[in-house]
């Protein structure tokens, strides 16, 4: 067992063990990431989204390595929509960006569409899970808690978009189910910088309400060389 210990991290320093971690990659697909995909389709400018790209790369490298846990989630739907409720539905359209709604990188949201697909430069490679989610936690309606389960994960890295929605969404449902939660502060973003500061202060505060951050230097500085 590689023991971690992260001794910059926030609120306070965090030990474990590497082989019962997974690193948590959250929707980066290019609905998210790309021009004319969902995350733009809603209003949102793209200018900051994509700054967590290259700390993301770092760790993956990292993790592939040492042949670490990792985890892609995608959120999308089935075509038929049968897998998207009502009210999710519904707000989409209000909002804009219509679920299942033709756009430049196919129906918006929809499983098998380029929009769906993980961007290019972070590819899943065989050996790496890919989990569709149809709502914004990655625990909701997916086999994410049996799969870490089954592989005795208790640390989860988590990265990916947004952060205080997808990524937050999906730590509040990791510690009601008794994982603990280590955010990348650089490799998460969200289309305003207040809401990404924002999401990260509430995970720490109160001593680490949701868990802990740190950067992904200070991570892989940590990592088994
Ligand atoms: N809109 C927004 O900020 N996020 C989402 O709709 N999904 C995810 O965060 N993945």
């Amino acid at each position: 067992m590689s023991e971690i210990v992260v001794k910059k991290s926030e609120p306070h320093s965090i030990q474990f063990e590497f082989e019962k971690s997974a690193l948590l990659i959250i929707d980066m697909q290019n609905d998210f990431l790309l021009p004319g995909g969902f995350g733009e389709r809603l209003g949102n400018s793209l200018a900051n989204i994509q700054s967590c790209i290259e700390p993301i790369q770092a760790i993956l490298q990292s993790y592939r390595r040492l042949n670490g846990m990792v985890i892609h989630t995608k959120e999308g739907h089935s075509p038929d929509l049968s897998d998207c409720n009502q009210s999710k539905l519904e707000r989409s359209r209000l909002q804009g960006a219509e679920i299942g709604s033709e756009g430049p990188l196919g129906r918006l949201l929809i499983a098998g569409e380029y929009g769906n697909e993980i961007i290019d430069k972070l590819k899943p490679i065989e050996s790496e899970w890919v989990i569709q989610k149809p709502g914004k936690g990655a625990f909701y309606n997916t086999n994410l808690k049996e799969t870490l389960r089954d592989n005795n994960i208790t640390h989860l890295i988590v990265t990916g978009v947004t952060t205080h929605v997808c990524v937050h969404s999906t730590v509040r449902e990791a510690n009601d189910r008794g994982f603990n939660c280590l955010i990348i502060t650089d490799g998460t973003a969200a289309f305003d910088l207040q809401d990404h500061h924002s999401a990260l202060h509430m995970i720490t505060q109160q001593g680490g309400i949701f868990g802990w951050t740190t950067s992904a230097k200070q991570l892989i500085q940590a990592m088994p060389s």
